[in-house]
């Protein structure tokens, strides 16, 4: 057997650029640091093994640059994290680097692999995880120092085996305090990072400290790839991190669990270490309006919350009930309401065109949002992704309109990836833009998002008009990116 001696290992987010993901929007669009690939870059230092990070947003990338860096970092391994918008890509690369390098192993994790596995086993990819990869891969790293072709590890695929008929289920960490802390500068440029538009401050990052969802929306892959046990970082670990960040002057977080006030005691922990640490900070969150209390958010304000998204989909009774979302649209209405008489902006995410839903549905949830107090709202057009409970909903009550393995329309110009039978594609995509435009385009929330706006640092602002000018008025010249990213 051949003996690698620590395989130096490049990671991969393979992504086309925000055009892709984006599309009109580009200019404007949220490009964080993938945290996946940090946690598996930190997991294999931490045990001795050398990694790199290679983000194509930031660093750019097409097949002769990926090969020439290869070349030059001599990496025995490859590894590509995978989403919806990026599997083509991922797939394009390893061939290449099959086809240039045969001797590189070629591996592959991350949300889109650990829904679909099987798909990639029939691929150039060489080893697929399933899950959270922070213990296999170092499983991995250590049994290739030993031999070429390792074999047996939980939540490993050996793309040379038949993919088990079983299935694969995901790997998932036990304890997320026995990892490796993530240090996100160590990895990425951080001032080559944009954050949403609505998020404030100078310098931000983006930070998780729980894994695991115990809710069953349908149509949500966050439980697929972190599984319903819900495990949380200690809160004084968590706020370690924060003061890591803020001794490198990072001064606004987006605390990126899918559900932050889950564990309301954890939460209120949290907040009150910020405070008692006088953390002079700014940080959003996302959460369900039905985990959060008044006493909740008003400690939440008071250690420098600002925002809070909440999922709250449609508001439509059958839909929510249908998409088993746990809540009422009236539960929507009252939680967006005790949010703002904390002094927290709220943002309200609600999907258009839902399975089953039909244009009077779709009126009635924009009409609710309008009178709702909620000071922003997305309308993005809902897109299944495969893995999902609700995936084989959509196959049997609407159809495809482009190919689903590679698309994704969050955000993209409000364009349709899959529709409704009771709709048709024209028709969502006009009732996405219409939503947007009768909640934004009136006195009230042009009030909200000017004072957004003002807080925002100057080039941020700088780049949102010229966003917005290139988005209205398409002029080639005014499509480029511009102004310093970070702050
Ligand atoms: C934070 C977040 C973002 C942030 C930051 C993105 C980022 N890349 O870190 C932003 C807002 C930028 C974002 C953007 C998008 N996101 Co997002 N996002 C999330 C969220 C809430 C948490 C992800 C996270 O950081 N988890 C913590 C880390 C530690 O876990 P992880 O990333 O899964 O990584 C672990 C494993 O997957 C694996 N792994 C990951 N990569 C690799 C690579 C290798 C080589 C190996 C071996 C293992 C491995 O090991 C890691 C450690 O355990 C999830 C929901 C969720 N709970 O998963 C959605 C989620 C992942 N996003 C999703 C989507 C669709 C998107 C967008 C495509 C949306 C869009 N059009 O704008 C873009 C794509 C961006 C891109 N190409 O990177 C979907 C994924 C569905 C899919 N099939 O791909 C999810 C599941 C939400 C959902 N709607 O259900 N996202
Ligand atoms: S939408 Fe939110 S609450 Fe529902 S399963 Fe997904 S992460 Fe959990």
């Amino acid at each position: 057997m051949r003996r690698l001696v620590s395989p130096r290992f490049l990671l991969i987010n393979p992504t086309d650029g925000p055009e892709s993901e984006y599309g009109k929007l580009a200019a404007a669009a949220t490009q964080l640091p993938q945290l996946g690939l940090a946690a598996i870059a930190a997991a294999l230092q931490e045990n001795g093994f050398s990694a790199d990070i290679c983000d194509a947003h930031v660093h750019g990338l097409d097949e002769n640059s990926l090969l020439e860096l290869i070349r030059q970092g001599n990496y025995g391994v490859v590894g590509f994290s995978v989403y919806v918008t990026t599997e083509r890509r991922a797939l394009a690369y390893a061939a290449a680097i099959k086809r240039t390098f045969p001797h590189v192993i070629v591996c592959a994790g991350g949300p889109q692999v650990t829904l679909v596995p099987a798909r990639f086993h029939d691929s150039v990819i060489d080893y697929i995880f399933v899950g959270e990869a922070d213990d296999s891969i170092v499983e991995f790293a250590t049994a290739l120092t030993h031999s070429s072709r390792p074999t047996g590890i939980v939540g490993v695929v050996d793309g040379s085996q038949p993919f088990p008929d079983e299935g694969v289920s995901p790997r998932l960490v036990n304890n997320i305090d026995n990892l490796p802390p993530i240090r996100l500068d160590r990895y990425y440029p951080l001032e080559s990072f944009y954050p949403p538009v609505h998020v404030r401050g100078q310098k931000v990052v983006n930070v998780i400290g729980v894994r695991g969802c115990p809710y069953k929306c349908t149509f949500c892959a966050a439980a697929e790839i972190n599984g319903r046990r819900v495990r949380a970082m200690a809160p004084g670990r968590f706020v370690d991190m924060l003061e890591y960040y803020i001794s490198i002057e990072i001064n606004s977080f987006i605390f990126y669990v899918d559900t932050f006030t889950l564990i309301k005691r954890r939460a209120q922990e949290i907040c009150e270490e910020i405070i008692r640490r006088r953390l002079n900070i700014e940080w959003k969150c996302f959460t369900r309006v039905d985990t959060i209390t008044a006493e909740l958010l008003t400690i939440m304000r008071q250690s420098g919350c600002y925002c809070v998204m909440f999922g709250c989909e449609t508001l439509n009774d059958k839909t929510l009930l249908a998409m088993k979302k746990g809540f009422s649209s009236q539960q929507c209405i009252d939680g967006i309401g005790m949010a703002r008489r904390a002094g927290l902006v709220t943002l309200a995410s609600i999907m258009v065109g839902l399975p089953e839903e039909t244009e009077s549905d779709i009126r009635n949830t924009v009409r609710l949002a309008l009178a709702s107090e909620t000071s922003l709202a997305f309308f993005p057009v809902f897109e299944p992704y495969e893995g999902t409970p609700i995936y084989d909903l959509c196959r049997r009550t609407g159809k495809w309109v482009v190919d689903p393995r590679y698309s994704n329309a969050l955000l993209k110009d409000q364009e349709s990836v899959w529709v409704p039978d009771t709709m048709t594609r024209p028709r969502v995509e006009d009732m996405a833009k219409e939503a947007f435009r009768s909640f934004y385009f009136r006195p009230k929330t042009l009030f909200a998002l000017g004072e957004v706006f003002a807080r925002l640092p100057a080039a941020r602002k700088a780049r949102f008009i010229k966003a917005g000018l290139s988005y209205f008025l398409p002029h080639p010249r005014l499509r480029t990116r511009v102004g310093s990213r970070f702050h």
